[in-house]
Parts: structure tokens; sequence; C-alpha cells
């Protein structure tokens, strides 16, 4: 019986491993848990399974007919420790930048902004306030950074990086598209999707294809559209909790995190399980079924 501890592990992430299966990859989400770059060492049960449950929604239901993308199946032939939380995926060539897209006026963005007026070279108005709606979606490339936070960029740093002025319009373009139909959905199911980060690659026949997860808590920012109010930093739709507590314990915020209080875990488990309900309309426990998880 294959186990992923079996498996050639290709790259491990914070809160993800990638898996070499020979032709294709296998990519699963952990119920690993950051907050402020650090995690934790109590895992956040199904909290893997709803990050792959949204990846494959957005890939299958709303974003599928945008741009190509690495999605083979989340359902078929997947390690019985995998399934819920696994994808496989076809091999890409990865562009060595992250394509990110601000809808919202928040993190790096705000940060760079109060600086300089601008994000990633673009001139935005006087008089923004933090979480401010952007006057349109941006797009906002960063590096790969291999530690530490990646590095904000303008579109010619990006397209130095990329090697190729035309493929890195595409990537813009893809990502803008992306992003905006991806919003304009959550929004109609109460999540403001502020901003997120994609990560494309080249198929074997040099397709620009979407790579990574999709549009997830992890790599997003989803605040509660019934408590956005720009002027301040808005609460996380998914780890507030854990935010709060850890703040009022007094942690430094420096490694390692401390172990979370199962009244914590638990409130935090229904909100990654609501994110899932709320962005798909449909069951988590459909999900698990049918991706054949072990039932709880
Ligand atoms: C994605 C990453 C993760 C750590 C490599 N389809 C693909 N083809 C080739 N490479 C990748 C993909 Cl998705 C790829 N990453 C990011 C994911 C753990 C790092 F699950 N690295």
């Amino acid at each position: 019986m294959t186990v992923l501890d079996d498996l050639p592990l290709l790259a491990s992430g914070k809160v993800r491993e990638i898996y070499d299966l020979g032709g294709t990859l296998l990519m699963v989400a952990s119920d690993r848990i950051s907050t402020y770059d650090v995690i934790h060492p109590t895992p956040i049960p199904d909290k893997g399974n709803v990050l792959t449950g949204l990846s494959v929604f957005w890939f299958e239901e709303v974003i599928g007919e945008l741009v190509p993308n690495h999605l083979i199946t989340a359902t078929d032939g997947l390690p019985e420790d995998a399934r819920g939380r696994g994808m496989i995926v076809r091999k890409l060539e990865m562009l060595p930048v992250e394509c990110v897209v601000r809808g919202y006026l928040s993190g790096s963005g705000w940060k760079d902004y109060q600086r300089t007026g601008q994000v990633c070279g673009i001139d935005l108005p006087e008089g923004l306030s933090e979480s401010d709606r952007l006057p349109e979606p941006l797009f906002t490339p960063a590096t790969k950074a291999q530690e530490g936070h990646d590095e904000n960029i303008d579109f010619d740093g990006a397209v130095e990086l990329i090697g190729d002025r035309a493929l890195t319009e595409r990537l813009r373009d893809a990502s803008l598209a992306v992003y905006q139909r991806a919003a304009e959905h959550a929004l109609e199911r109460g999540i403001v999707l502020a901003d997120t980060k994609f990560e494309f690659g080249l198929d074997e026949h040099g397709t620009l294809t979407l790579g990574d997860e999709v549009c997830t808590p992890d790599s997003s920012r989803f605040w509660p559209v019934d408590q956005y109010a720009p002027g301040r930093s808005q609460p996380s739709f998914d780890k507030q909790f854990v935010r709060d507590w850890a703040s009022s314990t007094g942690w430094d915020r420096n490694p390692p995190a401390p172990p979370i209080p199962d009244d914590v875990v638990a409130p935090t488990r229904e909100k990654y399980i609501e994110a899932y309900e709320r962005v798909s309309g449909k069951r988590f426990s459909d999900w698990l079924r049918r991706a054949g998880a072990a039932s709880r």
C-alpha cells in the first residue's frame, strides 16, 4: 500500500508537501497552521482537506475556462493518506515570479504605498487608507524567496526574471482575469478576496499553465464582508481566533510558536469549513466523500 512517507519528496513548504510520482506530482496540503510566519505545533484538523477542496472547486467550477491549470485529479488514484487533501498535478516548468494580484490595499502593498505612493512601481491616488479597495486590481509581482519574505518588484523586474516581455504580459493578464473572476464569486458569497498569489508554469508544449493552490486562505487574504471597514487592518476570515489567542499569551512571535488550545482549534476548524462551504456552496462532507477521505 502506497504511503506518502515512501514517496520521493520534491519540495516541502511550511504547510504543504509536493511528491514526485514519476510522470506527475502529488501536492498535499497539511493541517499545519502559521501565525506571524511561525508554524504552531498543533494542527487544525481538516485544514488540508478544506484548502484542497477549495482549490479543486476554483479549478473545476470557476476559473477552468480562463486559463489551463495543472490539476489532473483529486479524486482518483491518490494514496489513502492523501485523499481529501491531495491533488495529482501535471509537472510544469515553474516561472520564477510570484504572481500577486491585489484588489485592496493591505500588507506589503499598504506598507509600500505609505512609503512611496506606489505599489510595485504603479502610481496610486493620494489619500488611500489601509484596506481600501483599489481603483482597479493590480498585478504586483514578487520574487520567490527561498527563505524569508518575497520581495515586491515592478513589472520590468518581472520581465527580467522571466526573460520574455510578451510572456510576462500574458502572466499579468491571466493573473488579473483569474483574480477578478474569483473575487467576484467570493464577494457574492460574503467573502472579500482582498489579494491572492498565483504560481504559473509552462507545460511540455510551452503552454502557460496555472499551478499550485489557488485562492485559498493560505495563498490569499479572505475577509468577512460584513465586517469590512477600511482605515484599519481587517480581521482574517480563518486565522483570527488563533491570532487573537496568540496575542493574548504574550508570545513574542519568535519560534517556537505555542501549542493552540482545543477551544481555539475547534472554532478555527469551523471557520475553514465555513470558508469552503460559503465559497463553493457545497457541503464540506460532500467533498470528503467525493475525495474518499477517511471519514471521521
Ligand atoms: C510548486 C510548492 C508545495 C512546496 C514546485 N505543477 C507543478 N510542477 C512543477 N513544480 C511545481 C508544481 Cl505545482 C511546484 N511548488 C511550490 C508547493 C510545497 C513548494 F506543495 N514547487
